[in-house]
Order: C-alpha cells, then structure tokens, then sequence
C-alpha cells in the first residue's frame, strides 16, 4: 500500500471522535498524541499497513460493573465501576483506579491511553489501563469507605492479577483504599500476591512509593531547567492541588531550595507568600489524609496566607508552575497569564492539566514545559519496582529506590530530548514523549502480527 493511500490525520480524527462520541477527554488525549505520532511515521509505511495507531486508540477491552453499597443510615447506594484496559504490549496492564464524582468512561480512557506512553517511557514492562468509580469520598466515614472498596474490589478481582493487570491508586485512591481494595482480593481468593502497588511498608509496599509522583514531577523539572543550565533554588514555585502529588511535589521543592507559594483543592487556593515549607506541609499532609479536611482552614493555622475561594492559583506571580490536582485545570488564558509574569517551566505532576490551546501558548512562548505522561511517571515507575520486589519478595531500602526515581527520571528525560529536539535549542517534551512513548508499544505490537 502507498503512503497515500493512507487516511491523513484529520480524517483520522474524525474516525476517532465518531467512534466515541461526547468523550471530549478521550479525544483530547487522542488529538495530542496523535499530531505528533503522524509526523513521526510519514515516511515509515509498516506502521501505516499494520494500523498501529488506529489499534493504539482502541482499548483491549473496558469492563464496566455496578457497585452496590450500604451507607451508614443503611441506604442502599449504587455507584459504577470501570477498568479500561488499553494495551499490554509490552507488559502486563498496569495503571490507577480514581475514586472522584467526575469520573467517566471518556476520562478513565484518557487516563488509560496516557498511562500507555507514560509506562512505556519509564523502560520498565509495563502495560497501559486505567479504573475507578463515580463513588464521592468526601465526607464519607471510613466503615463507608471500606464497604466501598470491598463491594468494587468483588467484581474488579476477576479482571487483575500479578501478570495480568495491577492497578494502584490516583485521586481518591491512598493508602487507606489501597489497604481495604488489597484485603478483599486476599480474602476473595486466598492468595497474597502483588495485585496492587502503593501498599503500605507491612505489607509489601516499596520505600519511595508515596514520594514517587511528587519527586519525580520536581526532578523532570530540575532535569529542564539545567538543560538550559538554570535550577531550582531560590525560585518560587505554584503548586496546584493538595493531595499525594502536591504535598511531596512541594516537599521537594522545598528541599531543593525553591519557595512553593500556593496548593489548592477543589474549592479554593491558598497563597502563601513567606513560602510553604516543610513544617506547613506536614500540617497539609496531615489535614488532608487523618482529618480529611479542607485548603481553606490553612489560613486559620498560617496568618501569612490568603484564601481565595473559587479561584485557581495560576494568576499568582511565579518563576515554575506544577498542575498537581486534575486534567484541564490550566486553560489557555491561565496560561498566557503565567507566561506574562514571567513563569520559566511548567511540569505536570497531574494527568493532561493542561488543555490543548492552553500547551499551544507555553511552546509559541517556549518555556520549558513537561507533559504528564513524562513528568508524572516516576509514580509508576515505582509502582514498577514494587512488583519486581514482590516477584523477588525481598524489599529494596530508601537509598536505593531513592537512585533509582532520580535515574529512571533522568531517563525519560534524555528520550524525550532525543525525539523532541526542534532544532533550535528548544525541546518540545510533547512530541519527545509521544514519539518515544510511542516506537516502544509499536515495535512490539508490530512483532505481534495481527492480534
Ligand atoms: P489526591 O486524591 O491525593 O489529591 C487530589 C488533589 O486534587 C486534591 O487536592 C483534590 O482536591 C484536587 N482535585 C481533585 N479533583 C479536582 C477537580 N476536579 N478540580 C480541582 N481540584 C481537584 O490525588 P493525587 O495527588 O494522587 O493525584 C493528583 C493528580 O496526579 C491526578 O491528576 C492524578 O491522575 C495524577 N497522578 C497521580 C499519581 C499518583 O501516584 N498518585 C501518579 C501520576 C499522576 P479535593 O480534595 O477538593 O478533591
Ligand atoms: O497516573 C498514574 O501514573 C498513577 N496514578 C499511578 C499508576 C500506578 O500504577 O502506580
């Protein structure tokens, strides 16, 4: 077949959003990838004849089950469940489950779709999929909590396994879920194995692992900026969000000599300008995972801040940006905003923060920016090292998986320079990350034949 026999990338589109209609998040993730990847193989026709990216865009399969459960005034509730398995190419499917009102079957297969470039990137074998559910966790006790993740882990059990699909956690997801989801797939088949990651230490989870994401996002920062021989002290930083990735992001920053200003949550953001260091984020860390409370009681403990309910912090005056809280959170106004007050680089601990015009803006302006899908991925990379302890069931200590992150970071970093590359100093991380994202599954697919 002749190069031009092939559908060009708007008729591919098209295909794509008629196939899946009104999943706007799906397409998005499709869109972003999928300009790059055709650049990528114009002139490479075995991707072309073997339909790779065509296959790539279809999920293997995606379960979807009801989940029942009794709240505490014995209301029987009903919620939905997924898991989106989009490829296992080159190794088993591996990716988080998110507990959240938002989540959909459009945004569980971005997730997917994404976290199949992002563990490709890692170099570690590891498939793309993505689960969650409907289910709303705030304000939920924790008997609710554990009837919840006992009633999804009974159907969700039949779908994973070791080497079939170990999923981990994301928003909504910690170590308490983890714990309860963990249990009830012991208890169901009577087998304790490495089904999830993010355990806890007791019993099986890797030193690292909390860290990871946060860490990760700040090292693929710092590994931009002295690209450009710049780094991270003395720089003020806004962080969004104020969960897992948030907390360590800005834990790192602050350990590294950069001053975080800002963390947010679904309601409001708080700005703090003598800096949020560690004693603060202690304090944050513990609100948000013992008391489960909100962002804006940060004020009534630190006078030095302001609330501003509502509002997303990227109006803030900041030399870095780090997306930590959720997918399109970032649009195109915010940031010009950002780029006018002089931000240098953005790295997304989040999934696909940004919106598509809002990326357009940081490369015209060329700023250092980082995608999720490689600035994100020291999570589960570790999530990655997890299982090969529990494989070996031997523990790795801190120093050793602390390397590794730092490694595995500067990895993915060097592939996405080496595909990004425009020519003229500037490295455009999205097509670097696409494209080495990308070759990995491809190859692999391609040995595959038609399956
Ligand atoms: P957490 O549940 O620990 O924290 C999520 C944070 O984001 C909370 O502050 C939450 O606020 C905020 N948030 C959630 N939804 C929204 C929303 N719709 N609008 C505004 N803020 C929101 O999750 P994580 O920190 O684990 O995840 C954060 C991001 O990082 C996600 O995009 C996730 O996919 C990504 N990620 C996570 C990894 C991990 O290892 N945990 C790995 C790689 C990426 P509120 O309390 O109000 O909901
Ligand atoms: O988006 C992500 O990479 C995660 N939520 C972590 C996945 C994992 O399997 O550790």
């Amino acid at each position: 077949m002749a190069l031009s026999d092939h559908v060009n990338l708007e008729t591919f589109m098209e295909g794509v959003r008629k196939r899946n209609p009104g999943q706007t998040e799906f397409i998005q993730a499709v869109q972003e990838v999928a300009q790059d990847i055709y650049d990528f193989i114009s002139d490479k026709v075995e991707y072309h004849e073997a339909q790779i990216l065509r296959r790539i865009t279809e999920p293997d399969r995606i379960v979807s089950f009801r989940v029942c459960w009794e709240d505490d005034n014995h209301n029987i509730r009903v919620q939905r469940g997924w898991r989106v398995h989009n490829n296992n190419a080159i190794g088993p499917y591996k990716g988080g489950i998110r507990f959240h009102p938002s989540v959909t079957e459009s945004v569980l297969k971005f997730l997917a779709f994404e976290q199949t470039f992002k563990n490709s990137l890692t170099g570690l074998p590891m498939g793309g999929a993505k689960g969650g559910a409907n289910f709303n966790p705030r304000g939920k006790s924790d008997s609710e909590v554990m009837r919840f993740c006992q009633s999804f882990m009974t159907e969700l059990y039949r779908h994973i396994g070791p080497d079939t699909d170990v999923p981990a956690g994301d928003i909504g997801v910690g170590g308490r879920e983890i714990g309860y989801m963990f249990g009830q797939y012991k208890r169901i088949t009577n087998r304790w194995e490495g089904v999830l990651t993010g355990k806890a230490l007791e019993y099986g989870g890797s030193q690292m692992r909390p860290e990871a994401t946060g860490y990760g996002a700040v090292y693929f920062l710092r590994n931009m900026l002295e690209h450009r021989g710049e780094d991270i002290e003395g720089k003020s930083a806004v962080i969004s969000g104020s969960g897992n990735v948030a907390t360590h992001a800005a834990e790192k920053i602050t350990q590294l000599g950069g001053k975080v200003i800002t963390l947010s949550d679904s309601d409001g953001f708080v700005h703090d300008p003598d800096g949020i260091g560690q004693e603060k984020i202690d304090w944050v860390k513990h609100l948000k995972t013992v008391k489960r409370g909100r962002i804006s009681e940060y004020v009534d403990e630190f006078k030095s801040a302001t609330y501003h309910e509502g509002k997303r912090p990227w109006g803030v005056e900041t030399d870095l940006a780090l997306p930590c809280a959720t997918q399109n959170e970032l649009n195109e106004d915010e940031a010009k905003k950002l780029v006018e007050n002089g931000c240098a680089a953005v790295s997304e601990g989040a999934n696909m923060p940004t919106t598509l015009e809002g990326v357009k803006v940081f490369h015209e302006a060329k700023i250092l920016y980082g995608p999720g899908k490689a600035a994100n991925a020291g999570g589960v990379a570790v999530s990655g090292l997890e299982m090969s302890q529990n494989s070996e069931r031997i523990t790795w200590d801190e120093e050793r998986l602390g390397d590794m992150l730092t490694n595995l970071m500067r990895g993915i970093h060097e592939k996405c320079t080496r595909y990004g590359d425009t020519g003229d100093g500037y490295v455009d991380y999205v097509k670097g990350a696409n494209i080495a994202g990308f070759k990995k599954v491809a190859d692999a697919m391609l040995a595959f034949g038609v399956v």
